[in-house]
């Protein structure tokens, strides 16, 4: 297919970007992180969705040396940032099946000199799906390494308390699906203080993802969830804007 041999060229043409989502802490109200998010521009076509690729790239393989490009680049740009903001970056299920992720992992903080705390590894449910004991073992040693691990999209799995059993993850993003509805839906705001106060009880940080509404976050903050991040605060934005963004406020 055309757009799987445009994907495997894409690297060597230098078409990827990473685009940073700024992550705020809700009791200084200060950008304490970034996440990373991959951005493809097609020379022809323009930009490509990120959830139109990233299937092709985990069913080709190809997410294994993009991945590794991604940390690379993450934490190279993470690394020029003033004081200890945190760089997220999302790991596929698939970088899990590839025995050189804790190798890539190591030699993008060595190659970036960025100090291991700073990063953090977004993993989503299927990493721990089936007990995988392999991908358990792989997360023990990507901690020995001094990073954090974040689970991503928490709620929207089969059996996410199982995980919190499994592994002793160091932050959960509230998918955006609660946070949207948080005191609109009595559900959603039910399940959104139940998880804040389970995380709270673990010691577990909690991000609420997709915040888009001042309401949404006056709700979140009440229920005591830790970090912010969505449209409400800003957009993905390009390294350079990044920069800008960090010299404004200090
Ligand atoms: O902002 P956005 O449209 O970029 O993200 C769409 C989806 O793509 C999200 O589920 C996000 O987790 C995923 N995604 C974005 N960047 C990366 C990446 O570098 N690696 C992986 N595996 N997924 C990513
Ligand atoms: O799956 P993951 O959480 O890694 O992906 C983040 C995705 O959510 C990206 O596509 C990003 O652009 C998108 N996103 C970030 N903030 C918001 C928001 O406030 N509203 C909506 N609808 N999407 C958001
Ligand atoms: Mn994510
Ligand atoms: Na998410």
């Amino acid at each position: 297919r055309k757009r799987e041999n445009d994907l495997r060229e894409a690297l060597a043409r230098g078409e990827f970007t990473l685009a940073y989502q700024p992550q705020i802490d809700a009791a200084a109200n200060r950008i304490c992180g970034f996440e990373a998010l991959l951005r493809w521009n097609h020379p022809i076509d323009g930009p490509v969705p990120p959830t139109d690729f990233i299937p092709l790239a985990e069913e080709t393989g190809l997410i294994n040396p993009i991945g590794a490009w991604v940390l690379r680049q993450a934490c190279v740009e993470a690394a020029g940032w003033p004081g200890r903001l945190r760089i997220a970056v999302n790991l596929s299920p698939i970088q899990f099946r590839n025995r050189d992720l804790v190798g890539s992992v190591q030699s993008a903080l060595r190659n970036s000199g960025l100090p291991p705390e700073r990063l953090e590894l977004e993993i989503t449910e299927g990493v721990l799906l089936a007990d995988n004991e392999a991908n358990l073992a792989t997360l023990h040693e990507l901690r020995a390494l001094g990073v954090r691990i974040a689970m991503d999209d928490f709620g929207t799995g089969y059996s996410s308390l199982s995980y919190l059993r499994a592994f002793p993850f160091d932050k959960i993003k509230i998918d955006r699906s609660f946070v949207s509805q948080v005191g609109e839906s009595l559900h959603c705001t039910a399940i959104v203080r139940a998880v804040t106060g389970l995380a709270a009880s673990l010691g577990i940080v909690t991000t609420a993802e997709g915040v888009e509404t001042a309401a949404q976050l006056a709700h979140l903050r009440a229920e005591g969830c830790n970090e912010m991040q969505g449209f409400l605060f800003s957009r993905p934005i390009g390294a350079s804007q990044v920069l800008d963004l960090l010299s404004r406020n200090g």
